[in-house]
């Protein structure tokens, strides 16, 4: 009975896409957007993003913004920029971040800094989400998957000069500048990218002033050389830097600076076995200062604090692609990864200035690993991928003593340990059409195992000491990931669900009761732990044009998770979301529509979360509308706009961190978003 009525839905849905399929409009008309509202999955667990597009609602000038449009990404917000992106609920080192295949750490103990903070995501051409432990060459730790930040290189035929420039303003005196110039002769190009922001405090829809002012700036020269049509070797160097307000905290970020040089070479077509050979080299130094003077006004009695981390990192890839014979690509290669971490800082700067001390290394991390990928069309209609890698990790804690406040420190209990590891990562994935279904349907299982990063291995405690350096191991986690998308004439549409079980998840639980160093009294730590974990939700997205130039949209997201260990909720989970929009757009003119709609969230273990925050509070669910509208007098020009919140409701994203007492700001119970903001943006390109 129940197989027959499975059978009549089947039969039913089939027939509802399949007529849907034979309408008219063009699927390529529906997605090329003036205003990207949301990101679809495109092919089997990757999405794929142009970040020069303009999108509501407004991102702030970094990576972890851009990701938002993306079902399934939210951000633990901290101020008006350097929020840490979370994709299914995982954040930190858990979501992989590539920056024209960089590995980026941030330097920051104190998580003001994720790699996302050092991405400036205009000067780049395509963002790639590879959902899942479903990928093995872009690195390790990709236990939510891997964000790539890639540029894109075209060999010209003749001499040319492109360029791609865009201006916005928008409420709360926010400004950004982009400039990306190139010239190109099919030999040789170099280019030049420079991008600058600004906002001043934003106000959330109440009015209430939020401690979150920011600017920052990013260049980049690179010179590439193209001596045919398969060789490519270029040559970057960039630096960046900027400031940041936050209203979750008692300092600021006062300096973000990053310097970078690197090396790529790729060669395609080698010989009928091998088509391509890819290797690449880069170094990095980051240099932070957080304080509590420059950018806010410091409670009187207390002294003028300054902490200076700093990270230097370097790293390469070598990888050769195969293809013993159509159908088959064969990916092997090599990556290595090492950084040094090293801290210096003032509790009170009128005594000592903490640029006249000397940095003290804290830590040092390396990582080579090796790894293999196949993805096999076997037959017309069906594609197996799979892949393996092995990572040697090691990790030294050089600290001889560990600060546990402003005001205490104590020896460390791990001082000039050392720790290895081997660990294992592999996937294999079906992909295959359905028959008479239109579309693809997709099963899949990964396994991944990730090393301790800075932050749970440096920055916390243990349950028994002071230190976690010897007590954490590494994360494993095992993923089912199943899904399908449909696209065919005026709908489109995929759905993607995923069910893990994690050994040893590394939980940091703030709320710790130990004993303090007086008989009988305790104290609160913050320490990482432990336990065995599972989560699973799914996401979806379905366009629908449902008239010439008019199309709908609506997409879901959802994550559950579990402690098991402790028999509770897993902490730091973003509620279930759905975004509606409905959008015109006829090439030259467009306007649309967004409403966000977000669940509440009462599943919360209140103190435990992850290297970014943790639970403090449920909270309500809450409704966001925002419009936007564009114009393309050219192919060269475009214009958009739009009102972001455009009631101006107050609402805060649950994982955002709570608000801090600033002096001069009214202090909130969490990191509001922005209230109404109004933007205008201008992008030229030829
Ligand atoms: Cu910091």
């Amino acid at each position: 009975m129940i197989s027959t009525r499975k059978k009549l839905l089947a039969a039913s849905i089939a027939a509802l896409l399949s007529q849907a399929g034979m309408n008219s409009l063009q699927a390529q008309e529906v997605i090329d957007e003036m205003v990207v509202t949301t990101v679809r999955m495109s092919e089997p667990l990757l999405v794929e993003t142009d970040p020069r597009k303009p999108r509501q609602p407004l991102p702030a000038h970094d990576g972890a913004d851009f990701l938002k449009t993306i079902p399934g990404f939210s951000v633990i917000r901290k101020g008006g920029a350097d929020g840490d992106p979370v994709f299914r609920g995982m954040a930190g080192s858990r979501l992989s971040l590539q920056v024209d295949g960089e590995s980026v750490l941030g330097g920051c103990g104190h998580r003001m800094d994720p790699p996302t903070a050092y991405i400036f995501p205009e000067a780049f051409e395509s963002i790639q989400v590879i959902k899942g432990p479903q990928s093995v060459q872009h690195g390790p730790g990709n236990a939510a998957g891997v964000v790539k930040f890639e540029r894109n290189r075209t060999r010209v035929t003749e001499p040319t000069v492109a360029i791609h420039t865009s201006a916005l303003g928008a409420s709360f005196g926010r400004h950004d500048e982009v400039l990306d110039a190139s010239y190109k002769t099919p030999e040789f190009t170099v280019r030049a990218i420079g991008t600058n922001a600004a906002q001043n405090n934003y106000k959330d829809g109440d009015g209430t002033e939020v401690h979150s002012n920011y600017q920052r700036w990013s260049t980049q020269l690179s010179a590439a050389w193209t001596p045919t049509d398969t060789q490519f070797y270029e040559i970057t160097a960039g630096r960046s830097d900027g400031e940041a307000a936050y209203a979750d905290r008692g300092m600021d970020g006062s300096l973000f600076e990053r310097e970078h040089y690197g090396f790529k070479g790729s060669i395609d077509n080698v010989s009928t076995l091998v088509s391509n050979i890819e290797f690449q080299y880069y170094y990095q130094y980051i240099d932070h200062v957080m304080d509590n003077y420059s950018l806010r006004t410091r409670p009187a009695g207390v002294t003028e604090r300054a902490m200076n981390p700093d990270r230097e990192t370097r790293g390469g890839k070598f990888a050769v692609t195969l293809q013993p014979f159509a159908g088959l690509t064969w990916v092997m290669g090599m990556d290595a990864q090492g950084n040094k971490h090293s801290d210096r800082s003032s509790m009170n700067m009128a005594m000592t200035d903490y640029r006249n001390l000397l940095r003290k290394r804290d830590a040092e991390f390396s990582q080579t690993g090796a790894f293999t990928e196949v993805s096999w069309d076997y037959n017309t209609t069906q594609t197996l991928s799979a892949g393996v890698r092995a990572d040697r990790w090691s990790a030294k804690d050089h600290r001889s003593m560990v600060m546990l406040t402003h005001m205490m420190t104590l020896p460390n209990p791990t001082t000039g340990m050392k720790r290895d590891d081997t660990l294992t990562s592999a996937f294999v994935r079906l992909e295959s059409q359905l028959g008479d279904m239109p579309g693809t349907v997709y099963v899949g299982v990964g396994h991944n195992e990730r090393f301790p990063d800075y932050w749970e291995l440096i920055s916390k405690e243990s349950a028994a000491t002071t230190s976690a350096f010897n007590s954490t191991d590494p994360e494993k986690l095992t993923q089912l990931d199943a899904g399908y998308i449909y696209n065919r004439g005026n709908l489109r549409g995929s759905f993607s669900v995923f069910y893990n079980e994690i050994k040893d998840y590394i939980l940091i639980d703030s709320a710790f009761r130990k004993p303090a160093a007086m008989m009988g009294m305790t104290r609160v730590a913050t320490i990482a732990r432990n336990v065995d974990a599972r989560s699973w939700g799914a996401e979806a997205d379905f366009t629908y044009g449902f008239a010439d130039n008019w199309r709908a949209e609506l997409t879901l997201a959802s994550v559950r998770g579990e402690n098991k260990t402790d028999n509770r909720t897993l902490a730091q989970l973003p509620p279930l979301e759905a975004r509606l929009g409905v959008h015109y757009d006829n090439q030259t003119w467009s306007f649309g529509t967004l409403l966000r709609a977000i669940g509440s969230q009462d599943r919360v273990d209140i103190g435990r979360g992850n290297i970014a925050g943790q639970d403090f509070s449920a909270t309500n669910s809450a409704n966001v509308l925002s419009i936007n509208a564009g114009w393309k007098p050219a192919a060269r020009w475009m214009v958009t706009a739009g009102v972001d919140n455009a009631l101006d409701k107050t609402y805060a994203e649950h994982i955002s961190r709570a608000g801090t007492d600033v002096a001069g700001y009214t202090q909130i119970a969490r990191v509001n978003e922005p209230g109404r903001t109004l933007w205008m943006k201008a992008q030229f390109t030829f």
